[in-house]
């Protein structure tokens, strides 16, 4: 008879190579000793410590699997999905900050820039010298992007950028901006620029009152007549496809972050209804408790298998947007359900910061969210049934 270990029910650990198992204790040494000391002020007082992304860039985080002639460590999708959950089992804004930098800063410059752009952008964005934001999201587009009203307009040597983006991580810290707008010079269509800081006419102010992912600053994207020459295009991409091309990594590490989150949850739930008392017995000897836990436990490990398998298919590009809506959606919904009723179960304490899930809970509102809501990956999926396309 196998062996079953309630922390591993599926044995994930088995179906890893020594390289994925050795980046994945690296990350959770990282996460655990620097990283969780921190979060719980960091989410109060709602402070992004941009050393972070420095830490990160030492240990050899960020952009895994861009090669290592740029400053990646040219490891695998299951890897950086290994990274993503280690790093979200602390926060998910943590997380949003090292897989904005990975998939949709430095992924986009290696997959569509110049050679001229991998060199000057890569290594520094490798080390966290410089800090990447993402900006795709606008205040009237945020599920139809196509919907964007951000223009470049051809002038001699270069494009004048006009527009504003919403909701963009990392962006009032950010060193080095991946715009999309519609390109007046390429029949109207999204093409991506590569802005720097300091640029005249571009500004990214903080947007504040967030009640979730307090510890990863957000802020807008204020493109005034930003003029850049021809080397900020991103030459080799153009449409949507662009932007969705770095969406689909950036998804596929959420669906592995969130499931880090929800086992955080899932651990202190357990050891929460062993400790605790209540009608002479602990919680955790009830039959309502034990029916929690074990659900807790079937979508943890549904969902991380799912994720390794997507994650094998990515390594061998053959990897299908769908499934990536299948474990983008189902991970966040599953990780949000498990972090409601972590709280539930630890009672009052479970609105406290000391005992974390609140964050956590809260947190995941945001992420199932954002890179496409539930409901939007459920309609990418029924236009994939049906052959019939219900946005509008
Ligand atoms: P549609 O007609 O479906 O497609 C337009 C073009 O794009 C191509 N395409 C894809 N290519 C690669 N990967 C994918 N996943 C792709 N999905 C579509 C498609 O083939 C087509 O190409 P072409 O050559 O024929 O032009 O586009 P649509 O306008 O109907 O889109 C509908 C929908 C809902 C699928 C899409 O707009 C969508 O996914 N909306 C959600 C928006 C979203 O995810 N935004 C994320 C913003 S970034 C963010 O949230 C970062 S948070 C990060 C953090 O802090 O961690
Ligand atoms: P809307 O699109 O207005 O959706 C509102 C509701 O309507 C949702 O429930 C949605 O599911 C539903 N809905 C929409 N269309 C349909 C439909 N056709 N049928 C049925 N229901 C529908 N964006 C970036 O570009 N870069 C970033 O770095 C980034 N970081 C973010 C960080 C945070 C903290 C947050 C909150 C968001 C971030 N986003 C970022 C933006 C994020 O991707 C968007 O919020 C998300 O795509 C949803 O867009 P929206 O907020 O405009 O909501």
């Amino acid at each position: 008879l196998g062996r079953f270990d309630w922390q591993d029910p599926f044995r994930l650990d088995d179906q890893l190579t020594e390289e994925e198992r050795m980046l994945r204790d690296a990350a959770r040494a990282y996460a655990q000793d620097k990283l969780q000391p921190r979060v719980t002020a960091a989410y109060r007082d709602e402070v992004t410590d941009p050393e972070i992304f420095r830490e990160m860039g030492q240990m050899g985080l960020l952009g895994v699997t861009i090669p290592e002639e740029y400053g990646g460590i040219g490891a695998s999708y299951v890897a950086y999905g290994l990274v993503a959950r280690e790093v979200e089992r602390v926060d998910s804004g943590y997380r949003s900050m090292m897989s904005v930098q990975s998939s949709l800063v430095m992924y986009p410059i290696f997959a569509y820039g110049s050679e001229e752009q991998r060199q000057k952008y890569l290594p520094k964005l490798a080390s966290g010298e410089w800090i990447g934001c993402f900006g795709l999201t606008e205040p009237d587009a945020g599920s139809d992007p196509a919907g964007m009203k951000t223009v470049a307009k051809k002038v001699a040597g270069g494009y004048v950028l006009s527009g504003s983006k919403m909701w963009i991580s990392n962006a009032p810290i950010a060193d080095v901006f991946v715009v999309w707008a519609k390109s007046e010079a390429h029949g109207g269509k999204i093409r991506g620029f590569v802005l720097d800081k300091g640029m005249a006419g571009l500004t990214a102010p903080k947007i504040g009152g967030k009640l979730s992912l307090r510890a990863s600053i957000t802020g807008e994207i204020v493109m005034n007549a930003v003029e850049v020459g021809e080397d900020a295009l991103l030459p080799n991409v153009e449409g949507l496809k662009g932007p969705f091309g770095c969406l689909n990594r950036a998804r596929y590490g959420i669906s592995w972050g969130v499931l880090g989150a929800a086992e955080f949850c899932m651990h202190a739930a357990r050891q929460y209804g062993l400790d605790r008392q209540q009608f002479g017995r602990p919680l955790a000897n009830t039959q309502l408790y034990q029916l929690k836990l074990a659900n807790m436990l079937t979508e943890i490990g549904l969902g991380l298998q799912a994720s390794l398998r997507v994650g094998r298919l990515m390594d061998e590009a053959q990897a299908a947007p769908e499934m990536i809506s299948v474990i983008k959606r189902n991970n966040c919904g599953k990780a949000l359900d498990i972090a409601r009723v972590a709280r539930d179960m630890h009672g009052g304490n479970g609105i406290q910061e000391d005992y974390q899930i609140m964050r956590h809970a809260a947190n995941l509102e945001t992420v199932n969210t954002y890179e496409g809501t539930h409901d939007v990956h459920a309609l990418i999926l029924g236009r994939a049934i049906t052959g019939l396309q219900a946005f509008f």
